[in-house]
């Protein structure tokens, strides 16, 4: 049918993933990058292929994984979404990082993200995400560290 053509460019992202606790970590003062994590539950096999904020000027998708027994983290182009397999991205693993925060993260906030997903016909689809700025302390289990 045209009319789902018509519908399927950005306005029905919101219906192709659940996003579940999205938070952002609280920064200190003078700190420019910033880490934020959620779960997301696709609905069908998708990409998560990139991630916007205004706060920041950049942002990215990053994987952290041991190697040599150190901890280090690197951007990746995309992150599959399994179809009903919940995705968590957390401290210590996946996470979107924000590079040259615009203002300060401050607990109890709320950080607007725009999520870009494409499905299997390569379609960009984009989802409005509002992550809740925890404090510091929050997720602490492991350091990131951005040195
Ligand atoms: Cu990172």
């Amino acid at each position: 049918m045209l009319l789902i053509g018509l519908l399927a460019g950005t306005a029905q992202g919101a219906e192709l993933v659940k996003v579940l606790d999205p938070w952002a970590r609280a920064t200190v003062p003078g700190q420019k990058v910033g880490g934020v994590y959620m779960e997301i539950v696709a609905r069908e096999n998708l990409r998560l292929t990139g991630v916007k904020s205004a706060a920041a000027e950049t942002s990215e998708v990053h994987q952290m994984k041991m190697e040599n027994g150190m901890m280090r983290m690197r951007a990746v182009p995309f992150l599959e979404l399994p179809a009903g397999k919940p995705v968590k991205l957390e401290p210590g693993g996946y996470h979107i990082m924000l590079f040259d925060l615009r203002q300060s993260l401050m607990a109890g906030q709320k950080l607007k993200l725009e999520l870009t997903v494409e499905d299997r016909s390569k379609r960009q689809h984009r989802v409005a995400v509002e992550a809740l700025v925890r404090d510091r302390d929050a997720g602490a289990a492991s350091k990131h560290d951005h040195n």
